[in-house]
């Protein structure tokens, strides 16, 4: 993909659905009874391996022009699949998937991509052998293919020992075939799409401080849920209106679950007008309109908490941050290496090689500021955040930029590069 510098951007937009909760309306649509009706669900490579593997485990799943039906069979409705699920690219859907599948009283075996047989599953398998979960995969189960044997699972108390939603969520779903209370404790609060749609589905999720509490329930009822557009796919435009002069932007319908919306604070605090309108709260998530405006940012020091809730955004801060005045530092984001590229050095080398002045740390970056980048030749390791990114930190290059092995977007935001064309 060639992408030509451009002024400014101004209109309006919406972003697809949000990823996370779309993975998680079909899980849930699965196990619970009667019809899930999904509107907004995001069509990105992703959660079509979500649906295609509830499908192999026996789950009917219609998908019309702007709307997914998802049969549900209830907790104990799956099927012995009678072939390996493949998550193709997708992290969510292999962690997630294997807390249900621990519970199940059948077999099955799951598999990925090239880049997902290279990330760590024993965060997922060591808690769930906790509760009784019979795993087996490469390196002592910590890559995939995982083999499942289903089994009779019990609750546990666990302690996180990273911040990850797709730890936790795999724990929570393995609770609902538990018997007993399940308390997981987090060490910073990561996304909690899952907590708000278990109960949205009549479960039982309570918070106290960073314990979770799940207890379980005798089933699952299937619900209308609206999928929000998604934060990370929005971040792009976002840095892309603050960066380029004159620009004024309202992108509609975006998920602002404070467990997400990190980037908005960060933006904020580097300087960025930005204002969230029309708060509202659509299948128990938070909502709103955006408006930003271009602005003069600042470099500023990110670390602690805030992480866990803007992670998936860090490639585009670091985009962002290279148009900003002064020293942008990033800390305690060792995550990014576990991610679908090694997120700190994919995005360093390939925004130095566009003229950024970067420094990798061992668990973020340190970007000094300048007022352009240069339009060159740039790899996204397909990975769909490095190439989003790589493209929005090329509007503002002083000649045009080439983006290699782009298609990788499709895995979260199938239109991006068209909706980008629109502003040319
Ligand atoms: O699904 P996948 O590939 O892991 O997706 C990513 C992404 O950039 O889209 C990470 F690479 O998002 C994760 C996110 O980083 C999605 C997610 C979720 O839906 O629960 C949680 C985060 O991962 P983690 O490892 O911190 O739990």
């Amino acid at each position: 993909m060639i992408i030509k510098p451009i002024e400014t951007i101004k209109g309006t937009l919406s972003v697809p659905g949000d990823k996370s909760i779309s993975h998680r309306a079909i899980m849930l649509g699965a196990i619970s009874e009667g019809i899930t009706e999904i509107s907004g669900f995001l069509m990105g490579d992703d959660c079509l391996s979500t649906v295609d593997c509830f499908r192999k485990l026996g789950i009917k799943i219609e998908i019309s022009e702007n709307k997914v039906f998802v049969h549900g069979k209830g907790l104990m409705g799956l099927s012995a699949p009678s072939t390996i699920l493949d998550v193709g690219n997708s992290g969510t859907t292999i962690r997630l998937l294997t807390g249900i599948l621990a519970g199940q009283n059948f077999s099955s075996s799951i598999t990925g991509d090239a880049s997902i047989q290279k990330r760590p599953m024993l965060r997922v398998v060591n808690p769930l052998r906790k509760m009784g979960a019979e795993i087996e995969g490469i390196e002592g189960g910590n890559y995939c293919p995982l083999h499942i044997k289903g089994k009779n699972l019990n609750g546990i108390h666990y302690k996180l020992p990273v911040a990850s939603a797709q730890v936790k969520s795999a724990i929570l779903l393995a609770s609902l075939y538990s018997k007993g209370k399940t308390i997981i404790i987090e060490p910073k609060s990561s996304r909690d799409h899952t907590e708000i749609m278990i109960n949205y589905f009549g479960g039982n999720i309570l918070k106290n401080k960073n314990e979770i509490i799940s207890s379980p329930v005798k089933k699952l009822i299937g619900q209308q849920v609206e999928v929000p557009g998604d934060i990370s796919s929005a971040a792009y435009f976002i840095a892309a209106a603050l960066i380029l002069p004159n620009s004024e932007l309202l992108i509609q319908n975006v998920g602002i679950n404070p467990t997400r919306s990190g980037i908005i604070t960060v933006f904020k605090q580097m300087g960025g007008d930005i204002q969230l309108i029309n708060e509202r709260i659509q299948s128990g998530e938070a909502v709103a309109d955006i408006f930003v405006r271009s602005s003069k940012l600042k470099g500023i020091e990110i670390k602690g908490d805030i992480i866990p809730k803007l992670i998936d955004e860090i490639p585009v801060i670091a985009a962002t941050a290279c148009y900003a005045d002064g020293v942008t530092i990033i800390k305690d984001a060792a995550e990014l290496k576990v991610k679908e590229s090694n997120r700190i050095k994919t995005m360093s080398s390939e925004l130095r090689k566009m003229g950024a002045q970067i420094t990798e740390t061992d668990d973020g970056m340190i970007i000094q500021g300048t007022s352009q980048l240069m339009g060159t030749t740039v790899e996204s390791y397909n990975d769909h955040r490095v190439a989003m990114s790589l493209a929005i930190a090329a509007l503002r290059a002083n000649k045009e930029t080439k983006i290699q092995n782009s298609e990788c977007v499709n895995i979260s935001f199938p239109n991006f590069f068209s909706l980008l064309s629109m502003f040319e």
